[in-house]
């Protein structure tokens, strides 16, 4: 153990899809004899269309990246300079969405079965809390909340819920699309997640007439010399449309491919040794975001960690640490978010990775439980 593979270049969290170049240079192709590069461009709008139309939602409005899309969503439900309660155990953009909203977020812990927000929990904390003006859960790895919970907290308190779902496109809960529930949820496609149009995000609403506030809020507020409201600049370019574009129709295989590897995951780590995933929810089509392991404590995932790196493979401590840690916020503890950062381990996945690399890593996290 702890030999670096000279064979293979290293092994990092994921891999970002690339589009068929063929596929992708015939799109560029057209975009560059038109002229028209951005401001709600015909890729733009095709990619909306088709994404709304295979989530089967009404409606779905393209933006720049998964943060300004929780920005856009927080100021279209009113929720800016607002007290929102959100969950600590998430990637740091979910908070800082709301700080730079002028919003005081409050945290409430997860239920440590699905790392979700805790109903329970955020029904204490609205009622200590009674300037709370919403509430923004977050589908953790693409597992989902209890929407049923929140929903009836949402109508019970007159609080809306907003959704951060960037690691949800793809999951379905009772045959839905996850981004179906709340009064808004926000997907981002950078990258690193399962589809993506390189940098991007989207805002999905049940109401069709939000499309067109959104449309101005997205870029400055105007439409021709109409000045309607203040707005800022997060249209996406029509560049990033036509990755998406180019990879949409993957999506079907994009999601068996991750299955299947996270299928090997399951039947080559040793569970045994105390680890576990989280509990998904019951009726989910889960998407295989990512592939979450918790240890049994902070020092053998460390040794995990060290193991897989002499290895040059890099899994990532996604999401380490727990926000109420975050230096430049003053929160209470909550004591199973945190505890999970301090244990969690997100291993390698895309969706063709080679079948060996995860029985390499399976083998490597044995024999540090083996030996712990
Ligand atoms: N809400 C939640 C719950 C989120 O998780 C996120 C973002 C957001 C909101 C905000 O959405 P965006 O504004 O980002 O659209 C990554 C992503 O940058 C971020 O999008 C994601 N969540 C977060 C969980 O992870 P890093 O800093 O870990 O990424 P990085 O650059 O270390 O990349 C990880 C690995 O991915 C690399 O080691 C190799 C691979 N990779 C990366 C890039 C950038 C590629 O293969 N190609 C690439 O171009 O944040």
């Amino acid at each position: 153990m702890g030999e670096k593979n000279a064979s293979r270049p290293p092994v990092f969290v994921t891999r970002a899809l690339i589009p068929s170049e063929d596929a992708f240079m015939e799109r560029l192709r057209a975009i560059f004899s038109s002229h028209q590069l951005t401001n709600q461009g015909p890729c733009v709008q095709q990619l909306e269309k088709n994404l709304a139309h295979m989530m089967e939602v009404p409606t779905l409005s393209l933006c720049a990246n998964g943060t300004l899309a929780l920005q856009l969503a927080i100021r279209l439900l009113g929720l800016n300079g607002k007290t929102v309660i959100t969950t600590p155990f998430t990637y740091v953009a979910t908070v800082s969405a709301l700080l730079w909203e002028g919003c005081t977020p409050l945290f409430a812990d997860i239920d440590p079965r699905t790392l979700c927000l805790c109903p329970e929990k955020t029904e204490r904390l609205i009622r200590k809390h009674p300037e709370t003006a919403g509430i923004l859960p977050v589908h953790v790895y693409g597992n989902a909340c209890d929407v049923a919970a929140m929903r009836d907290l949402g109508q019970r308190y007159g609080l809306p819920v907003l959704y951060d779902a960037a690691h949800a496109f793809g999951s379905r809960l009772h045959g839905k699309s996850l981004f179906a529930w709340g009064d808004a949820a926000t997907g981002s496609f950078h990258a690193t997640k399962l589809f993506h149009t390189v940098e991007g995000g989207c805002i999905v609403s049940p109401h069709a007439g939000d499309q067109e506030t959104l449309r101005l809020l997205r870029a400055f507020g105007h439409c021709d010399d109409n000045h309607i409201r203040p707005g800022i600049n997060a249209k996406m370019s029509e560049l990033h449309a036509a990755v998406g574009l180019c990879l949409l129709p993957q999506l079907p295989e994009i999601l068996r491919g991750r299955a299947a590897r996270c299928a090997l995951y399951d039947a080559v780590l040793p569970w045994d040794y105390g680890l576990r995933g989280p509990r998904l929810a019951p009726g989910l089509e889960w998407n295989h975001a990512y592939y979450p392991v918790i240890f049994p404590d902070g020092a053998v995932m460390r040794a995990v960690l060290a193991a897989l790196e002499a290895r040059d493979i890099h899994p990532r401590r996604y999401f380490y640490p727990s926000l109420t840690k975050l230096p430049y916020l003053q929160s209470p503890s909550c004591p199973e978010a945190e505890d999970v950062a301090e244990r969690v381990l997100c291993l390698p996945l895309w969706p063709d990775m080679e079948e060996d690399l995860i029985r390499e890593i399976g083998a490597t996290v044995s024999s540090v439980m083996a030996g712990a």
